[in-house]
């Protein structure tokens, strides 16, 4: 049933903030190796080992056979893009997906990267992150118990439309907990699925890709990597979240140790925050 949504007990949540914050801490470090001439495969191996170190499983890795044990989504790719011995060039943009499965609990985010400084990127690719960073914010500022799963994609639809962006249908945010992926699936345009309600204890993750031309997808030959069909760039960034008894936390959330990214320092909804 799509409306019934398990509840975590007070010592499940402790273990997915462990496993959401060494998620975050793997993104960190492979965030930090980014940079022009790094190949993708570079970054996997960072993931994989740190992972390992820390006790953890690289969720992805065999994921329906998923070959890597992350998704690194470079320029116009949307997502379940595979790290391969591509270089990475100046100025190009790459979303870092991660997800640690420690002591029984995944824990899963991904955030935006640009290779170089932020002056190197075109001024459409620092809207377009911008734009897909504000609207992530907004739509977790509506979490809390009681509201609809449903209404969280129309908050994210109305903001980037109007900034001329589109957001992809054919991929969704999710439950997740002991499993990967699980009821609710989190859809990221106006739609009337019958989600349920959120409620204290669910975890489940947002994570909209927004594009600057089309929102339809090209499935590559290698049957993971979706691009735009388009060519143009397209952006995204994901938390795992707890609903808390007064609204979310986020379990994936930053830390002190990791960098501030000029999105964060700009954004809109969270002026400096
Ligand atoms: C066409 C997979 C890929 N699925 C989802 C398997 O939730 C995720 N990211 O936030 C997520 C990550 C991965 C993933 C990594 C591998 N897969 C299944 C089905 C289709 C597909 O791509
Ligand atoms: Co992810
Ligand atoms: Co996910």
């Amino acid at each position: 049933l799509p409306w019934v949504i398990g509840v975590k007990t007070p010592a499940e949540i402790e273990k997915m903030r462990a496993s959401g914050a060494l998620a975050r801490k793997v993104l960190d470090l492979a965030g930090r190796a980014v940079k022009p001439g790094v190949t993708t495969n570079e970054l996997d191996e960072i993931v994989h080992q740190a992972s390992l170190e820390a006790g953890a499983y690289p969720s992805p890795l065999n994921y329906h056979g998923f070959p890597k044990s992350c998704c690194t989504s470079v320029n116009e790719v949307i997502c379940h893009g595979i790290p391969d011995d591509r270089t990475l060039q100046l100025g190009e943009i790459i979303n870092i997906d991660i997800t640690c499965y420690l002591d029984g609990f995944h824990g899963d985010c991904s955030e935006m990267f640009v290779v170089g400084d932020v002056s190197d990127c075109p001024p459409s690719s620092r809207d377009l992150i911008q734009t897909t960073y504000d609207c992530w914010l907004q739509s977790m500022e509506f979490v809390a118990p009681g509201r609809d799963y449903k209404d969280i994609g129309a908050i994210i639809e109305d903001y980037v439309t109007p900034r001329g962006f589109t957001t992809v249908k054919n991929f969704c945010g999710h439950g997740i907990g002991r499993v990967f992926h699980t009821n609710p699936n989190i859809y990221h345009y106006r739609n009337n699925e019958p989600n349920g309600q959120m409620a204290p204890g669910h975890t489940f993750t947002i994570e909209p890709m927004i594009c600057e031309g089309t929102n339809k997808g090209l499935l590559w030959p290698d049957e993971w990597t979706v691009t735009t069909q388009d060519g143009k760039r397209t952006a995204q960034f994901e938390h795992t979240l707890l609903v808390t008894p007064d609204g979310v936390e986020a379990l994936t959330g930053k830390l002190e140790s990791s960098p501030l990214q000029f999105w964060e320092k700009e954004s809109e909804v969270h002026k400096g925050v």
